[in-house]
């Protein structure tokens, strides 16, 4: 047995930081994770030259492959995960983007706020336990840098009992490729001189494309489209995920143009009909789709049609990117070697507001009316443009990889108290402790929260796509202009929002003045889950350029509630909490206390 189980107990917190004046009342345990330790998961990252849409591409992938392998966890179970940095220069995290609240406090998977960066060469084990309730779909994504545009997976959460009957599942796994190297991208947007990506040169289905203008391109390895494979006369459930790193895609299948949206960011949803979908980075949504009868099969063949498109189009750019996969009966055929030569179908321009004030909760969500609203926060994004850099604000300041030095909940552990936001000093002050650049609130509290776009410094207006680690918001909707309380609260009535974690901020028609309100998405929020969380934009351009907040929910004593001696492994870069090939890590066990 080199199991070593060290129990934290109440006097030695006390004594270890006389600050933590909590009210623990579990001592949190830490295990040595030695060989006897078997992790329920095991993902291997590394740098790879791989074939994709008949290119190569120098990526970071997960088990050799992007997407990584498709992970499946059950709800209300504790799930240890290994990630090995197999990578020799880079640093590496792992996010479980949209179960966030299903993560032990150092487990959340962001450098900038949650954890120390996976140095190369080491591993962490991250502990999750998905809540009853949370079955849905997911990903997860590294939060280093560009990577997420290669390094992301399909995560979801089963359902032992789902609301819905379907015959079976689709994963479908939307990712762009940008050819240039990430390091390139990365230089490019955060040192002078100011250099964007560009579109990128495919939008991916499961990791594969073709070339789409071949031709014009010459492609150096073999490629293929996605191959979506179903029988005749069933009901599948497509998990549609926006693991994209720029775009925001609209889709649709030729010939089956009735899809039924029944899960949004992993909250199941009233159905829903629609005849394409909209998806932004960060989004996810499930969607029935009943396949064609037998006889309608054989009409089509009759007339020569074997084979359906899925047609993908991203939108809101100043180029529109279109791509494919194919749909395929039994008996059917496609040469997925080739784009069709024209698009068989016309897929609608965007819809401002999609889907917003439309969605249902299954079943009742405890939506929080404008009563119980206690405070309301408005986060105000500005572009600035200068001759070097194009950097994102909001209320004045960017929140970028090298602000803070250190990860914000680790600064705080790591002696530095006085980083603590100071409530009083942002409720002076929009909401924003203007100091340490964060947004605190108190347990208990019921947030408003309004992303406030403005023109940008060059006139030009993004969507943009923002995600909220930490608990699902409520979404309220979405507009243009300055944010309207009481004409929100109009459109409100009778609603009752849906919970998501991802929601859009649209571009709306006119020319942005910089600095002027231009479009707003808002939220509520019922404060109750402690811990340093991120919203950011979840385009992977836009965060390197500043994009980004982190809020602080509860107290110093919630927040740092596993207190000392048991953090300390947390607390320095490739500390202990950290293994590589020559020593094993000592981990807390925030939620698996087994006592074996
Ligand atoms: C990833 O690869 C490792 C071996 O390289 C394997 O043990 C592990 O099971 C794989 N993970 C998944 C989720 O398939
Ligand atoms: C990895 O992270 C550490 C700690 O933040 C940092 O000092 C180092 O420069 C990073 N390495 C790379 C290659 O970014
Ligand atoms: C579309 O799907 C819904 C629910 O799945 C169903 O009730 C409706 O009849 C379908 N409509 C058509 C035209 O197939
Ligand atoms: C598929 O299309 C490619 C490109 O046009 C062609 O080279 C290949 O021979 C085709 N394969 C089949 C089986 O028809
Ligand atoms: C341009 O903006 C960047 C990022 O905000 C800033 O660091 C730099 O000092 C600015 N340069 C000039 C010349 O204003
Ligand atoms: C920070 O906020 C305070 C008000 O709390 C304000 O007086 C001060 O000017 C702000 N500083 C900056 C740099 O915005
Ligand atoms: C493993 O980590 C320890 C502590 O950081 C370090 O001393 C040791 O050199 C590392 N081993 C390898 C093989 O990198
Ligand atoms: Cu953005």
């Amino acid at each position: 047995m080199t199991t070593k189980t060290a129990v934290i107990s109440f006097c030695r917190l006390l004594m270890g930081l006389a600050l933590v004046v909590s009210s623990i009342v579990n001592g949190y345990k830490l295990r040595y994770h030695g060989e006897s330790f078997k992790p329920d998961i095991v993902l291997r990252v590394t740098e790879n030259s791989i074939p994709v849409a008949c290119s190569t591409r120098y990526s970071v992938v997960i088990n050799g492959t992007s997407p990584g392998p498709e992970i499946r966890l059950r709800q209300g179970r504790t799930y240890w995960i290994r990630v090995y940095n197999d990578m020799e220069t880079q640093n590496l995290t792992m996010h479980w983007h949209g179960l966030s609240m299903a993560a032990s406090p150092f487990s959340d998977g962001s450098p900038q706020a949650s954890q120390w960066p996976i140095a190369p060469q080491y591993f962490f084990d991250y502990e999750l336990h998905p809540n009853v309730g949370d079955a849905g779909t997911y990903f997860y994504h590294s939060h280093v840098g560009f990577q997420a545009m290669s390094a992301s997976g399909p995560l979801i959460i089963e359902d032992d009992d789902p609301p819905y009957q379907y015959d079976g599942e689709r994963t479908i796994h939307l990712s762009d490729l940008f050819l240039q190297t990430d390091e390139q991208i990365e230089t490019g947007l955060t040192q002078p001189p100011y250099v964007w990506s560009g579109e990128p040169s495919n939008v991916l289905v499961n990791g594969q494309g073709v070339l789409l203008n071949p031709g014009a391109d010459t492609g150096d390895t073999e490629c293929s489209l996605a191959t979506i494979l179903v029988e005749p006369e069933k009901v599948y459930r497509l998990r549609f995920i926006g693991a994209t790193a720029l775009s925001y895609v609209s889709l649709g299948f030729q010939s089956h143009n009735n899809l039924s949206i029944i899960e949004a960011d992993g909250d199941y949803t009233q159905p829903f009909g629609v005849d394409h979908l909209q998806i932004g980075a960060g989004q996810r949504f499930s969607a029935l789709m009943r396949t064609k009868s037998r006889k309608e099969l054989e009409e089509d063949r009759a007339n020569g049609i074997n084979h359906y498109f899925l047609q993908i189009e991203t939108r809101e750019r100043p180029d529109s990117v279109r791509s494919y996969a194919a749909l395929i009966y039994p008996g059917g055929s496609y040469n997925v070697s080739t784009a069709p030569a024209n698009p068989p179908m016309i897929l609608p321009s965007t819809t401002l507001g999609w889907l917003d004030y439309q969605l249902r909760p299954l079943t009742p969500n405890n939506f929080p009316t404008l009563a119980e609203v206690t405070r309301r926060v408005t986060v105000t994004i500005t572009q600035i443009v200068n001759n070097t850099l194009v950097t994102f604000l909001q209320n004045g300041f960017p929140w970028t990889e090298s602000f803070p030095p250190m990860p914000y909940l680790v600064a705080l552990y790591n002696e530095d108290l006085s980083l603590f936001p100071s409530y009083e000093s942002a409720i002076n002050n929009g909401g924003m402790d203007n100091r340490t650049r964060t947004f605190p609130a108190k347990l208990g509290e019921v947030l408003e929260i309004i992303i406030q776009m403005t023109g940008a410094g060059n006139g030009i207006l993004n969507v943009h796509p923002f995600h909220a680690h930490g608990a699902h918001f409520y979404d309220i909707g979405s507009g243009s202009g300055a944010y309207d309380l009481m004409q929100n609260e109009e459109r409100l009535k009778g609603v009752e929002p849906v919970r998501r974690d991802t929601a859009m901020t649209y571009r709306y028609p006119g020319s942005g003045i910089p600095g002027v309100p231009w479009a707003w998405r808002a939220w509520r929020l019922r404060v109750t889950d402690a811990g340093v969380w991120l919203v950011h934009c979840h385009i992977l351009q836009h965060m390197l350029m500043g994009m980004q907040t982190v809020w602080v929910f509860g107290d110093r004593n919630d927040v740092l509630r596993l207190g000392y001696p048991a953090v300390k492994g947390y607390l320095s870069y490739g500390g202990e909490a950290y293994g590589n090939s020559s020593r094993w890590p000592t981990c807390v066990h925030y939620w698996d206390d087994d006592d074996d």
